[in-house]
């Protein structure tokens, strides 16, 4: 389905006069307002394919009807959000969930929708049907080379299939690791993991980048072989300079300082990107911001940081993606959302006042420096992004025009109320 431009017209006339009153409050308040809204303009997070249908747990899955049945509608869907708020223009897929049967097509389709294929992610933390070896004690760190080699002969199908779809990144998380002490040599599971990666390395065409995600638990609760930004560093470091290391953000333990994280990393040009998402426990699924927005603020205020410091283009110099998958919410409007807080976010650092932080820290100005912070953080910048959005064709308000267009009961109607998304 499509949403008619008038209609999005009509919704932003309606909304037009209360902006208005907003958005010139905010510009009278800070000089800056048209840069922040250029950035915002060119500001695209990356919509995972397999975040389109409802998730489950290992406990049920309650799916909420009109989930996408293919990568045709998976891609429709990601065009509706588009639409809406002009900032979900581009898609990253999963294989062999999303493996395209006429890639020239499905390109097609997706630049009718201004989307492009960001990262490719593989899956080796899946058995799929008549492969002939088990993933069940891991992929590339497993102790027989023939599993080994399987993964690495899919890694590189994946690159292929990207290549045809004009992606330009792998994303590789493995589930590898061990449940029970003993169980593995965490040296050999190490060094077979890296000479895997090295081989899947060498296949990467020279625009490429891999993207090597962590996480310190889950499925394997006793060591994950990339578990922590380190062993991450470690693999991307003895890889080479087209390796990096991906942050997702529900991917460490509690409490962890992930803002610090991300700054080193960007300061030793390691840092690939992100999987946004929110936890308030051991969950990497919720809906960004939704439990931390402060911890969001923190990252996008090191990452505007660390970005201008080596003179990035924040748009286009990392890989910006939402990692995540819903239980009970219609999982568009969670993405609707989870946007809007990024994007909520992003703009707060874009507002923090540099010199006086500066200023603050290099005289030890510790209460100085927390206003500072404060100040940008206090700001309702919703309008800002409003405005940004507006500029670039989208809505106002895009989760109340999504309801009052009744999108989902469309979808079902088109779909059906039983449809199941590939995916997790
Ligand atoms: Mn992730």
């Amino acid at each position: 389905m499509q949403i008619a431009q008038e209609q999005i017209q009509a919704h932003n006339q309606a909304q037009q006069a209360a902006h208005q009153r907003k958005i010139d409050f905010i510009a009278a308040e800070n000089a800056n307002i048209e840069s922040i809204i250029e950035k915002l303009v060119a500001f695209q997070v990356a919509i995972p394919s397999w975040a389109l249908g409802t998730g489950g747990t290992r406990f049920g899955r309650f799916s909420g009807g009109g989930e996408p049945r293919n990568l045709e509608e998976k891609i429709e869907d990601i065009g509706v959000l588009h639409q809406l708020n002009q900032s979900s223009g581009a898609i990253s897929l999963h294989i062999p969930w999303d493996i395209p049967e006429n890639p020239e097509a499905i390109k097609a389709l997706a630049a009718q929708k201004g989307l492009r294929f960001d990262a490719m992610n593989s899956n080796t933390f899946q058995d799929q049907k008549n492969q002939e070896h088990s993933y069940k004690f891991g992929s590339l760190q497993h102790v027989n080379k023939a599993v080994r080699q399987q993964a690495i002969d899919h890694n590189l199908e994946v690159i292929k299939q990207g290549i045809a779809l004009g992606s330009d990144s792998l994303t590789v998380w493995l589930s590898d690791g061990s449940c029970f002490p003993g169980q593995l040599n965490f040296r050999e599971a190490f060094q077979n993991t890296l000479e895997s990666l090295k081989v899947i390395y060498a296949a990467l065409p020279a625009n490429w980048k891999m993207y090597i995600e962590y996480k310190a638990f889950e499925p394997n609760f006793y060591s994950m072989t990339v578990g922590d930004w380190g062993q991450s560093y470690l693999f991307a470091s003895k890889l080479g300079p087209q390796a990096y290391t991906l942050v997702d953000l529900g991917h460490h333990l509690p409490n962890a300082n992930i803002e610090q994280i991300v700054s080193l990393l960007l300061m030793e040009e390691k840092l690939a990107g992100f999987h946004f998402n929110d936890s308030k426990y051991g969950d990497d699924d919720l809906t960004v911001g939704s439990i931390n927005p402060y911890q969001l603020f923190l990252i996008f205020n090191e990452l505007v940081e660390g970005m201008d410091a080596r003179g990035m283009n924040h748009a286009k110099d990392l890989g910006w993606m939402i990692d995540a998958s819903h239980n009970v919410k219609d999982p568009l409007e969670d993405l609707l959302q989870s946007v809007e807080a990024i994007m909520n976010a992003y703009a707060q650092a874009l507002l923090v006042d540099k010199a006086s932080l500066v200023a603050a820290q290099q005289s030890n100005d510790v209460a100085k420096a927390q206003e500072v912070l404060q100040q940008a953080y206090r700001t309702d910048t919703r309008a800002i992004v409003a405005e940004a959005r507006l500029r670039s064709g989208g809505a106002l308000k895009p989760l109340e025009l999504y309801r009052n267009l009744a999108v989902r009961e469309q979808l079902i109607k088109e779909r059906g109320a039983q449809t199941v998304a590939t995916g997790l």
